[in-house]
Parts: structure tokens; sequence; C-alpha cells
């Protein structure tokens, strides 16, 4: 049953991302009014109210009128109400099972009259239930008979923003930093307020929010100031604030010679630093490190290993309850080691050596948040270690902001795939590795001070998503991009079809055109806009995309089995059979794994060589097809977020089309074979790819 919202002529812009509440239809509105015709919400807490707030502020964009508090039941209440309230007494509710952020939404019966019942075991889980509920009315479900059961998976569910306190976001597409520092503590845009209610809506309970490249800065004291106004917006909505820690803080901020993670007095200043946090933050969540990567200080420099950094900063947190995020994203310089191996090899060793609140985060994928990437063969293979996933939701290598590119299907591929370790990806993430050992996801957020948050109105849903697998690792892209899909674009199936259409395949498309069959990294130097397959003189060999594609007039591909790199060899045996022999490598992933013969015949009879033309080409002309898709909804979506679109389509298309010709152009010269009939040449020669420079795009790192 679906009940469909108005289809609504006012200007959007976008900012109300999935809690726009729009008018119902008067049938949809009669139908629903019984089951929610007054709210009783008996506790007093912040996060109650922020509750309370959210259903009255759901109910007046639906409804049109407020919605009546009451302190007794009557027959269609809503009660939003935590285990053991009185309210509850006699209710055989299955609480147990909810752990501490799940919910309950039930129909029952009570006193004798027909009520909702949202409740958790903690004020946060009521929080959650209450927009899931609002949700349910949103995308135009029944509520006569809900009996909805609901909890997250992974702990620790929080976003990484990569922000500099000088407001510059790297890699970020979405305008400068949301987090106003100058401002701050005095002035608290309200659009933290609403910052807090998107994550909290999708169950994300953690922000960190510096850069991961850190500025030892925000942790002097006027800095910690700011946080604290931050954390005290975003506490009710119950999400905790970490920061960035720059490993040589000791030095910069304290004076030190050493930073050294076995001094002393290294420990002391942590220790104090940490205490400090603390008093300012009681509910700080913990601190997120890159050390020893991309130039960052860390243990390494004192010749201690990352478990030795690592719990320096847990044995400090630990008092508080804080956790350490200590990043697995590192490949030495000077180091010839295939550079897909190398965080395996420095951090495996480590298992079981770190303490039980250190979380090492490893990035999905071994090289960087490619278009697409075989899992990071570190999951599964430290069973002692807690490790947290990390994804990047802002699309540094997936077209920036104006390239449509859902990623829930890329999120879902990851986290289905078998490590045999045992088990999916999720599951290894899911699995605490000792009763009581903490599991978590981390988004690398694409959220600026753009109206629209994200950069682009299809963006939003990868921040969703994000949030959506956090909750549920186990999720379905296809179902959280029609939850989507219904609560930004309305329920009209006129609509949410070819919305989904779009969405499911735009990452596909996005590979297609940038780096098909297994392909990586084949972006432009530093800001990785546009496509660069040609680059070799870069200092470091694997800053340079032919380290990766390999092409030469004997073939193209990164042999990575035992007569190359032999990096499968840190997969199961069961995957690196698979993936090590040309019989059963999908071809989604032959370059990836095998360096092979541009005549190599693939198993559709093609050539290699045929076979990549056409997919540079299947991947432009999806998005064709997206915008066709899009053309037919002119009229049936508000104006100003259709115009948006449509011109990102346009600019997405021109780009598909460059990566297209530039690629192609590259490898031909190369391979010296003709097209396959029917694919035209390249629009120009490739001197001309080569000489477009783009030196101002957005997000650079530095
Ligand atoms: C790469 C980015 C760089 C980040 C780095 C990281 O290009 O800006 O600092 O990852 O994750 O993807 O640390």
């Amino acid at each position: 049953m679906c009940f469909g919202l108005a289809n609504h002529a006012l200007a959007e812009d976008g900012y109300d991302l999935w809690l726009r509440y729009q008018p119902l239809e008067s049938a949809a509105r009669a139908r629903y009014a019984p089951r929610i015709a007054a709210l009783v919400a008996p506790g007093e807490s912040a996060t109650i109210r922020a509750a309370v707030d959210e259903l009255d502020r759901g109910y007046r964009g639906m409804f049109g009128q407020p919605l009546a508090r009451r302190q007794v039941v009557q027959d269609g209440a809503v009660l939003v109400a935590r285990a053991g309230a009185p309210l509850l007494a006699g209710l055989e509710l299955p609480f147990a099972k909810l752990g501490n952020g799940g919910y309950l939404i039930r129909s029952a019966t009570l006193h004798g009259k027909r009520v909702t019942i949202i409740a958790g075991n903690t004020d946060q889980g009521a929080l959650y239930g209450v927009f899931r509920f609002l949700k349910l009315i949103q995308t135009g479900q029944p509520i006569d008979a809900l009996d909805i059961a609901d909890a997250p998976k992974l702990q620790v569910r929080v976003l990484n923003h990569w922000d500099n306190l000088n407001g510059h976001v790297e890699r970020g597409y979405a305008g400068l930093s949301i987090w106003d520092w100058q401002k701050l503590p005095r002035f608290n845009d309200p659009r933290y307020t609403d910052y807090a209610r998107a994550n909290a809506a999708i169950g994300i309970n953690g922000t960190v929010l510096t850069n991961v490249n850190a500025n030892a800065d925000i942790l002097r004291p006027d800095y910690l100031e700011k946080v604290k106004a931050l954390a005290a917006v975003f506490r009710p909505y119950g999400i905790r604030v970490y920061l960035t820690a720059r490993f040589s803080a000791p030095i910069e901020l304290g004076g030190l010679k050493t930073a050294d993670p076995l001094d002393p007095q290294v420990r002391a200043w942590w220790k104090s630093k940490i205490d400090e946090i603390y008093t300012v933050i009681p509910d700080f969540g913990g601190l997120l490190v890159k050390a020893n990567s991309e130039g960052q200080p860390g243990p390494a420099d004192y010749h201690r290993t990352h478990a030795e950094g690592a719990n320096m900063l847990a044995d400090a947190l630990a008092p508080h309850h804080g956790i350490v995020m200590w990043r697995a994203f590192v490949y030495a310089a000077e180091n010839a080691e295939d550079r897909h191996k190398q965080a395996y090899t420095e951090f495996q060793p480590l298992d079981g050596k770190f303490r039980d609140n250190v979380l090492v985060q490893v990035k999905n994928g071994a090289i960087d948040f490619q278009p697409r990437e075989p899992f990071h063969p570190l999951f599964g293979a430290m069973p002692h270690t807690p490790l947290m996933m990390e994804f990047q939701i802002t699309k540094e290598y997936l077209g920036f902001a104006t390239h449509l590119a859902y990623l829930g299907t890329m999120w879902e591929e990851a986290l289905s795939a078998d490590t045999h370790r045992p088990g999916s990806v999720a599951k290894v993430l899911e699995t605490q590795v000792e009763p009581g050992a903490v599991t978590g996801m981390a988004g690398v957020a694409n959220i600026g001070n753009d109206r629209n948050w994200s950069g682009s109105q299809f963006d939003q849903a990868n921040w969703y998503a994000f949030g959506r697998f956090a909750w549920d690792p186990e999720a379905k892209a296809d179902a959280v991009a029609r939850d989507w899909a219904r609560m930004t674009w309305g329920n009209d199936p006129a609509v949410v079809g070819p919305v989904l259409r779009m969405m499911m395949g735009s990452r596909e498309a996005v590979v297609d055109y940038m780096t098909p069959l297994g392909l990586g990294h084949q972006m432009a130097t530093g800001h990785h806009y546009g496509p660069g397959p040609w680059i070799a003189d870069l200092k470091r060999p694997e800053w340079n995309p032919v380290y990766y594609a390999r092409a030469a007039p004997d073939g193209i591909g990164f042999d990575r089995t035992r007569t190359g790199s032999d990096a499968l060899s840190q997969y199961a045996p069961e995957v690196a059979k698979a993936w090590g022999s040309l019989d059963t490598v999908p071809d989604s992933l032959l370059l990836w794994f095998h360096h092979v013969p541009w005549d190599y015949r693939m198993k559709s009879g093609r050539t290699l060589w045929d076979a990549l033309v056409i997919h540079y080409d299947t991947g432009v002309d999806h998005v064709r097809a997206m915008q066709a898709d899009w053309a037919g909804l002119r009229g049936k979506v508000d104006a100003q977020r259709w115009a948006e679109v449509r011109d990102f389509l346009a600019i997405q298309l021109d780009e598909a089309i460059w990566w297209r010709d530039a690629s192609i152009a590259y490898f031909q010269s190369i391979a010296k074979r003709p097209l396959p009939a029917g694919h035209k040449p390249p629009a120009h020669d490739l001197d001309y790819y080569k000489a477009i420079t783009t030196p101002y795009a957005p997000g650079q790192a530095g």
C-alpha cells in the first residue's frame, strides 16, 4: 500500500535533505490521522525533547497543524518513552534485544485505547524510533499494525570530516567547512542542529570534526571551547564529537623535544591533554589518528610500532571510556613493495597487540577509494583486533560533486564480499573480537556549507546510505536508494522508478568510463580531477597512473599473482585461488590482478582491447540514459532541483566523454589496434588530452 505525498510545486534547494516533511495529500492525511492523533512523551531529557520537536515538526509539515501533546493516553496517541517508563508497565515489550541504540515501534492497546508505542532502552533509541516512524509516513507506508524492532549492528557510526581549521575541506566539493571556527563558540549556526537531526535520522552517533592530516591547534584550550559548543548542540541527538590527533602535538603544543610514545614525558603530556579534554567535554568520543602515512608524523619516527603509538593514546583515553581510531592507510616512502601489500605487511603482524579501546580503521580497498577495488586483505586477517571500515562518501575519485554516482552499490559490494576468514566483510565488522569489544564504521563526509550540503542533490544519497550501512552493514543498496528517493523526490512511482534506475546503474557507469575491467587510479595528479593515464613522471612510483595500469606493447594490467607482486597471497586461499586464475577472476577485477595481452580472449569471446573500448562507451551511454530518464521527470519534481540535476548531468556527460576519449587515445597509442566496429575514435589526438590542465580543481590537499 502506498499513500503518496502531494506533488509540490514550491521551489526547493535541497537544504531539507531527507527531512522534507512535505504536506500529505488529503486522502493520505485522512488515513494516517486516526493513528497519530496526539503525543504522549513522559520523559523530560534533552533527547526526548529533540524527539518530540522532530515529531512535531514532521507532523506540522505533513498534516499542516501542530500535534496535540497529552499527559494521558487517548485513542490514536503516539507514545514516546524509554524502557521502564511507568506508562509501559504491564506491556511485555522485547527490550532485551534492542541494546543501547535500538528501538521498537508497536501498535498496541493500552488502557483500552489504541496507541503506537515508540520506545528504546535509552532515550537515544526512542529518538531513532521517532525518525523511523516519521519515515514510514514520509514513504507512504501503513502504520495501523506496526511491529518493528531494530538495533544497530555496529557501535561506532562516525563521519570523518576532512575539514581544516581555515575552513578548507580536503577532498570537499560542497563549499567550505560547515564548522565556522572563527565564530564559535559564541555563535552556533542553526545549521549545526539541522546537521545533528539529519545524522540522528540515519543513526550516525559520532563525528570527527577535523582532518586526518591533523593540525595540533585543535587541541588548544581556545579551540576546545569551540568543540565544546558543538558537542552541546549534538548531545541531545546522541552524537559524540571526536578529534584527530596530530602525533607530534607534544612537540608543537607541549614544547617537548620528542613525541616518542614510550617517553614518560610524552605519555604524561597526552594524559594531561586528554584529561583536560574530558574536563571540557565529559562525553568526548576519542581520537582518530593518521600516522606515518603521506608525511604525517607517527611512532615509526621513533622506531616504535603502530600498536605502541595507538596504545599510548588508548591508555590515556581508557579511564574516560574514550577510543582511538588508528588508521591503517599507510604506504611507506621509499618502499618498493606493491602498494597494495603494504598496509597488510605493516599491520597484520600487530594483531592482538592493540589495547581493547583501539579500533584499526581500514579503507574498503588496499589502494585508495577507487571506483572499484577488491576488498582490503586486512578484513578477516586480524581476528584479535577490532577493525572498522572506512568508506569515502565524498567522491574524490568518482567525479567530485557533479557526477551522479550512488555509492550504495559499491559499499554493498565491499561489505558482502566473502573473506573466507570466515564470512563476509560485513560479518567481520559486526563480530566482536571478544565480548564487549567495540565495532564501527567511518565515512569520509561529503558535507560542506553549500545550501544542499553535499554539493549536489544526488550526493545527499551517499551521506544517507552511509548512515544506513553503518547501522546495518548487511543493508541492501536498492532498498536504501528507494527510501532515499521517496523521501527526497516523492512517492510517485513515475518518479521513484526512473530515479532508482539512474542511481543503481550510476556507479558502474563511472567505473566503465574511468577505470573499467579492474584498472585503478588513472586520475590526474594531486586533485584527481579528470583522466591522466599517461602520467609517469611523479617522484614516487605509486603516485603515477602508469604504475597501476602497466600498459605496454605486450598487454595491460598489474600482475598480483605469484608471477607478479603476489599481493593475492594476503587473501584467504579460496579468494587467492579464485582471483588468481584467469578462468575464475571476474572481468571486473581482471586487470587489478593480471597482466594480459591486448588480444586476450574475454569470456564474451571479444579481445581485451575491444572489451575495454566497449566498457568506456557503455559508461558514456549510461550517462545519456540517465539524462533521458531525468528529462522525463520535468514537472514531476520541483523545478529548481530538477534544473540543477539536469545541468550536472550535462557536465557529467562532457566529462565522461573526456575520460573515454583521453583513455582510449592513450591506450590505443600503446595497443596499436583499431577500434571495434561502430565505436568512434576520440575527438582529438592524445596530445590534446595531455595538454589539458586544471590547476584550480577543488578539494586539493594542503
Ligand atoms: C587520499 C586523499 C588524501 C587523504 C588520504 C588519506 O587523496 O587527501 O589525505 O587519502 O586518506 O585519498 O589520508
